[in-house]
This record gives structure tokens, sequence and C-alpha cells, in this order.
């Protein structure tokens, strides 16, 4: 199974500076010769891969990248400046594409590896590279060449940061639609999500990750029930497990025993994934049994050195904790796995 983060955008390379017509003014010299210089050099449209990002989110709320003109020469055979190069930051992995087309323009599959996705114009000569023998004073010069221009699309394959785990039911999908853009399916019977979906969770200006919400898990599923566990390797090279707990119908049978069952099967699967670190919490804490029950769960949790965060999908509450918790444990195996970017972009 794969999924895919795509985005389409504009680029635009600087056009080269225009060359100069001029000619040499000074006192006691009655006819100067042609003097006029070159123009500059337009800026590329550059994209570069860093470890430092993840999804392609960002692109999503920019879609134009242009780079400035060159400078225009000048008399005295000055050059026009070259303008700076336009560069755009994607994750690792991330494939381009000339929009429309399936050719692969470039795959920037190491951390740094960059590609020139809009040349720069070249700065037109200016009259006085024109100058002959027979030719000594050029009334022209060159106009730079045009910057390239073209839609580009960028394409990734996700890997998820967060895996939801969770019996059925609890809340999985609804979180995940009241965090990301994704719209998994929702419904009040258990089994609603047959198959995994992953959201972008933005995390103030310029991080994100990556959240899975799969299919729920009930007592067994190691051996086949329900859904059984094979999706579980979905979620097998998450920085950490969301796992939610619902306490909010009648028949519940608390908060820990539905933790150690989750657990149970997670277990059998992998004891990796069992060793992943967890952010424990329980859902629906807009509902009365919850609150009713929610002191009690948390004291439980706590005398086992857990801590228990709450939240509701419907409200609201609580949601901006569990993000900052999510993102300080994926941010910090992010600087596990590539010390030498610790420092982000
Ligand atoms: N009151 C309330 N209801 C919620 C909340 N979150 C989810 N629900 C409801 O709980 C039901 C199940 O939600 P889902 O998000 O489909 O649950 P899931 O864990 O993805 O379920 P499966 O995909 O079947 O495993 C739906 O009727 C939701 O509307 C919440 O925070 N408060
Ligand atoms: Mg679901």
């Amino acid at each position: 199974m794969k999924f895919v983060d795509e985005a389409k955008i504009y680029v635009k390379a600087g056009d080269g500076g225009r060359g100069c017509v001029s000619f040499r003014r000074e006192k006691f010299v009655p006819r100067g010769g042609p003097d006029g210089g070159d123009g500059g050099r337009g800026g590329d449209v550059i994209v570069r891969a860093s470890a430092a990002k993840r999804t392609l989110l960002d692109l999503k709320f920019r879609q134009h990248y242009v780079a400035k003109h060159g400078g225009h020469g000048e008399g005295s055979k000055k050059t026009g400046r070259d303008a700076k190069n336009v560069e755009i930051v994607v994750p690792i992995g991330t494939i381009i594409r000339q929009a429309g087309s399936t050719q692969i323009m470039a795959d920037l599959a190491a951390d740094g590896a960059s590609y020139v996705v809009a040349k720069g114009g070249i700065g037109g000569r200016g009259n006085a590279r024109f100058a002959t023998a027979t030719r000594q004073a050029p009334r022209f010069a060159q106009p730079g060449t045009a910057g390239e221009e073209r839609w580009i699309t960028l394409e990734l394959k996700l890997l998820a940061d967060v895996g939801i785990v969770g019996l059925p039911n609890v809340g999985k999908s609804t979180f995940i639609s009241r965090v990301s853009a994704a719209r998994p399916k929702i419904a009040d019977y258990p089994f609603t999500t047959l198959v995994p979906n992953l959201g972008v969770v933005r995390y103030g200006e310029n991080d994100s990750f990556v959240v899975a919400d799969i299919p729920g898990l009930i007592e067994g599923a190691h051996d086949g029930m329900g859904m059984g566990v094979k999706f579980l390797r979905h979620v097998e090279r998450t920085a950490v497990l969301l796992h939610i707990i619902d306490i909010s119908t009648e028949d519940s049978r608390g908060a820990w025993h539905d933790y150690e069952l989750i657990n149970t099967e997670l277990g059998f699967f992998s004891r990796d994934l069992l060793a992943k670190p967890q952010i424990v919490a329980i859902g629906k804490n807009d509902l009365p049994l919850t609150r009713v029950r929610l002191k009690k769960e948390i004291d439980i949790f706590s005398k086992k050195g857990i801590k228990l965060f709450n939240f509701s999908a419907v409200t609201g509450k609580g949601i901006p904790e569990l993000i900052n918790e999510m993102a300080s444990m994926v941010f910090r195996q992010r600087q596990k796995d590539q010390p030498s970017e610790a420092a982000g972009d």
C-alpha cells in the first residue's frame, strides 16, 4: 500500500539582464569607444531535499516560486548583478516531474540532493563586446535570454510518524479528521476503517508530521479475529504510537483493561512494536460517562507511571496538548535519526 503526498507548483527563473549600449565619455577624449557592460544572470529555481522536512504540506500553501531577473549592464563595462537563486526545500525521497508528464525529471533520494527546475536566463552582452577593427562603434547590445518557466509536480511516498491504535469505535478516525485534512469514513459501528488512512498534521510555521489511522484491533486479532493485525506493519516504523481508549459506554471494562488488551495484541504482532513509546489518551471526554470516570482512570494509570491524556475530537478539548506531545516525540526521534540535521530548517 502506498500513501502519496502530492503538490503542483509553478516555477519561473529570472531573465538575464540586458547588455548595455554606451560609449566612453571622458574629458579631452573626443570619441570614446564602446563601453556597455553585460547583463547579469537571472536566478535559478532549485529544489533541494532535506531531512528536516517530512511532507509537501508547505507547497500546498504556496504555489508560485519566481526568481529575480539579472541586473542590466551599465556603462564603463559594468556588468549587471547576478540574481539570487530561489530554493524550495522538500523531504528526502521527493520525485519531480514536469506537470502532465509521467517522465521523472529528478528523484531527490539523498539529504542535500538538489535539482534546478527552472534555469535562469543568461545576461546579454554589452556593446563593448561587439567592437571590431572595422566596426568601432557598435550601437547595439544583446538582450538577456528568458528564464525557464514551467509547472512541476512533486510526489512523495509518505511514511507515518505516529500510528494510532485502539479498539474499534474509540474515535481513531475522528481524531485524524480533526488534526489533519484527511477525511476518513467515520461511523458509530466497529470496523468502519478497513484500510489505513494517513493525515498530515501541520505544526508551527514550518513543521509537519504524518499520522496513520489503522483499523481497530480486538481480542484475538493476532489469530485473525476482526480485521486481524496485518495492518500493524504500517505503524511498525513510526516514532510513537497514539493509543486511544474509550470509556464512554455503559459496558466499558475500564481503561486499564482495554489498554492491556491492545498491548497484548501488539506484543503478539511484534515485541518491537510493543516496546515503542506510546501516548495513551482517553477520547470522547465530552460524553457524561467519560467525564465521571476520568479522574479515577488517570489515578490508576499514574500509579503505574503512565501519563493519561484525555481529549474530545468533537469539542477539540485536549487536542492541542496531544499534538504538542506527538510533535515533541516525533521531532526527538528525528533528531536521533539525523544528528546533523538537529537544527532543522
Ligand atoms: N461524543 C463524541 N463522539 C465521538 C468522538 N470521537 C469519535 N466519536 C464517535 O465515535 C464513533 C466512532 O468513531 P470513529 O472515528 O469511526 O472510530 P474508529 O476508532 O475510527 O473506529 P473503527 O474504524 O471502526 O476502528 C463515531 O460515531 C464518532 O462520531 C468524540 O470525541 N466525542
Ligand atoms: Mg476508523
